[in-house]
């Protein structure tokens, strides 16, 4: 026993948690970042500081940003490591809220330590406390609930024993992984309490690679020797679970083609002659025309979101069914799909020893690789591409520059605006572990991309990490260049420059209201008469500001000067921004897809009345998916 406390006791096990796939060893939470206020700098602080040398903190500058430098980490990682991170009470508690959220949603473990009130309330009300007058129990903390996979209060010393265990278990399922959330109260924090001994030791957290019931997967392969036209959509799951050899193994045994949703890109190197690369409503013409006409759809690790469905439009075929390999009892659930409840490797792997001596039909496989070859024509078609004679490059051609630095071990880092799309189609998958590419877009939250990079970076210091962060995302939140200065990380950011909202003003453009609200502009505000039509850009330095926080920055004018700008900073010891100026309107075009995004009904604008058409005619290709993998 040693007399700890709280907190003391809470950093002491953090620091000796260790997971284990496949008989391999590491240690769970590579530090601890942090933000201190009342709530957190007495209690938790106190411990950290007294145990520092056990585990590490470091300082962020924003607590959102903190939660995506652990998912980001976290991802790199394949969901085997992760940080904590701490804050005070009150408005440093629930600026990770949005940050719990975009872990979860992505099934990326984070640890949240937010501080709390008083668990005896005697000071109350205190400083940043939110007063619910009905409920006592209540706090600013219970907006973690819906956003974590697991929530307690620890307000007794004894309950932090039972609640670390439950938050570990939870945080090392890969099925029920998530943000993880103990909401600390300032006065148990620094509570003492006896520590038995063995809470403080070692302990090894075992990742089972769980295989699938046998009856599922026999009705698997019966749905597949069955099946005419299938097509395999590949997942996060696949990159997390390391089955990108076993997906690779099973394709060429079988000539079934691959689609990739967002999490799941580069599952299968673009190089194969069966990718067909991105799939839905951001997808490639290969993959969407594949999708359209399939019979039987295998998900491997796939949530199924309404990007890579198109919706619900992408699978045209009446008697479609599908197949869903997924860890998680709840994504293989859906769209009726016969449920093969597995770790994806192992699932990848019994599928291509039960479906020995199977090849997919001769047809299908060459109209698969016929679509994969055109694909690959257009995709060079559309990244050499100009832009206005004079005017900036395109993002297509910023993408292949990117891509072209990053070669075969770099990682590209992303999440938001028109990139995600632009990305997912044009990006070359080169890295056989399906690492080189992480889009953040099950949250698709802007200001992920710089704290995510930087996560990335901790995870794979010996891989070169580029940023790819619009202009609309960088000034959500450019303070994290602070941390990767601080904490000397090398990340290149490519800072794209649109002025504006390029992929929602694309959008609004489309539903019929012309872009409104979507440009950096002068508001009219009657003062200084403003044309409409006029292209004047707001007097912002965004370059200027990155170099204003301590960065390196090189300024590109050209295709030739965003070269060399990305060649100059290999080798440099901290973030080093490229910044570039893009083509607002020359966009990747989609193929043959569609986006649920409901126009008005009703409308006094012609430009929303026809909008409102095209939504009609589009959205008579939803479908259910309803139909049984037992008939
Ligand atoms: C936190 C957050 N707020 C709003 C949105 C909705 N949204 C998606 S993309 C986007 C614009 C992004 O602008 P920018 O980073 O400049 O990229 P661009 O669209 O110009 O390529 C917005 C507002 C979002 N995804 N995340
Ligand atoms: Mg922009």
């Amino acid at each position: 026993m040693s007399r700890l406390t709280v907190a003391q006791a809470l950093v002491r096990f953090l620091a000796v948690q260790e997971v284990e796939r496949d008989g391999e060893r590491s240690r769970f939470f590579a530090g601890c970042f942090g933000i201190f206020g009342h709530g957190n700098v007495a209690g938790i602080g106190q411990a950290l500081h007294q145990y520092r040398d056990v585990l590490a903190f470091h300082p962020a500058r924003n607590e959102q940003a903190m939660v995506h430098i652990a998912a980001g980490y976290a991802r790199q990682r394949n969901r085997l490591g992760t940080f904590a991170c701490t804050t005070s009470v009150g408005p440093g508690a629930t600026n990770m809220v949005t940050g719990a959220a975009a872990a979860t949603i992505n099934r990326l473990p984070v640890l949240l330590l937010p501080g709390d009130t008083f668990a005896t309330r005697t000071p109350h009300p205190v400083l940043q406390m939110l007063e619910v007058p009905h409920d006592a129990t209540v706090s600013a903390n219970d907006c973690f609930r819906p956003v974590s996979r697991f929530y307690e209060r620890v307000e007794r010393p004894e309950q932090l024993i039972p609640a670390a265990l439950e938050a570990m278990r939870v945080l090392t399922d890969p099925a029920e992984t998530g943000a993880v959330t103990l909401a600390m109260p300032e006065d148990v924090q620094a509570e003492a309490f006896e520590v038995p001994d063995e809470f403080l030791g070692r302990r090894v957290w075992t990742v089972y690679r769980q295989p699938p019931a046998p009856a599922a997967l026999t009705r698997a392969a019966e749905l597949i020797r069955g099946a005419r036209r299938p097509l395999i959509v590949a997942g996060g799951g696949v990159v997390y679970s390391e089955a990108t050899a076993a997906l690779r193994a099973l394709v060429d045994a079988s000539g079934i083609p691959v689609g990739e949703t967002m999490a799941g890109r580069g599952a299968l190197v673009s190089e194969h002659p069966l990718s067909l690369g991105a799939i839905g409503a951001t997808g490639t013409s290969a993959a969407n025309r594949l999708a359209r006409d399939a019979d039987l759809v295998i998900g491997v690790g796939t949530r199924w979101s309404d990007f890579t469905t198109a919706s619900k439009s992408a699978f045209q075929d009446p008697g479609v069914r599908f197949v869903n390999v997924n860890v998680a009892g709840f994504d293989a659930g859906k769209h009726s799909g016969l449920p093969v409840v597995g770790d994806a490797r192992v699932v990848l792997e019994q599928l291509r020893d039960v479906l020995a001596g199977y090849r997919v039909d001769r047809d299908w496989e060459g109209r698969a690789r016929a679509q994969a070859r055109e694909w690959a024509d257009e995709l060079a078609r559309v990244i050499s591409l100009d832009g206005d004679p004079g005017g900036p490059p395109t993002q297509a051609q910023i993408i292949k520059e990117i891509n072209d630095a990053a070669g075969k071990t770099g990682i590209l880092v992303n999440a938001a605006g028109s990139a995600p799309g632009d990305l997912h189609k044009l990006w070359v998958a080169r890295d056989p572990a399906g690492k080189g590419y992480h889009v953040e877009y099950g949250y698709s939250c802007m200001g992920y991309e710089i704290p995510g990079g930087i996560g990335v970076k901790l995870a794979a210091p010996e891989r070169e990490v580029y940023v790819l962060v619009g202009d609309g995302s960088y000034l959500l939140m450019p303070g994290e260049l602070v941390t990767a200065v601080a904490e000397r990380v090398p990340i290149v950011i490519v800072l794209v420059d649109n002025h504006g909202y390029a992929s929602i003003g694309a959008l609004s453009r489309s539903i019929g209201s012309s872009g409104f609200g979507t440009l950096y502009r002068f508001a009219d505000n009657g003062s200084v008469p403003v044309d409409p039509a006029s292209t004047e850009v707001l007097p912002i330095d965004l370059a200027a500001n990155a170099e204003s926080l301590g960065a390196r920055v090189v300024r590109a004018g050209s295709i030739a000067e965003l070269r060399e700008g990305l060649e100059s900073a290999r080798g440099a010891d901290g973030p080093v921004v490229v910044y570039v100026e893009a083509d607002r309107y020359r966009g990747v075009p989609g193929y043959e897809t569609w986006w649920d995004v409901p126009v008005a009904e009703v409308s006094e604008e012609d430009s929303v009345r026809e909008a409102r058409e095209v939504y009609e005619r589009d959205h008579a290709a939803q479908r259910q998916y309803l139909r049984s993998v037992h008939d």
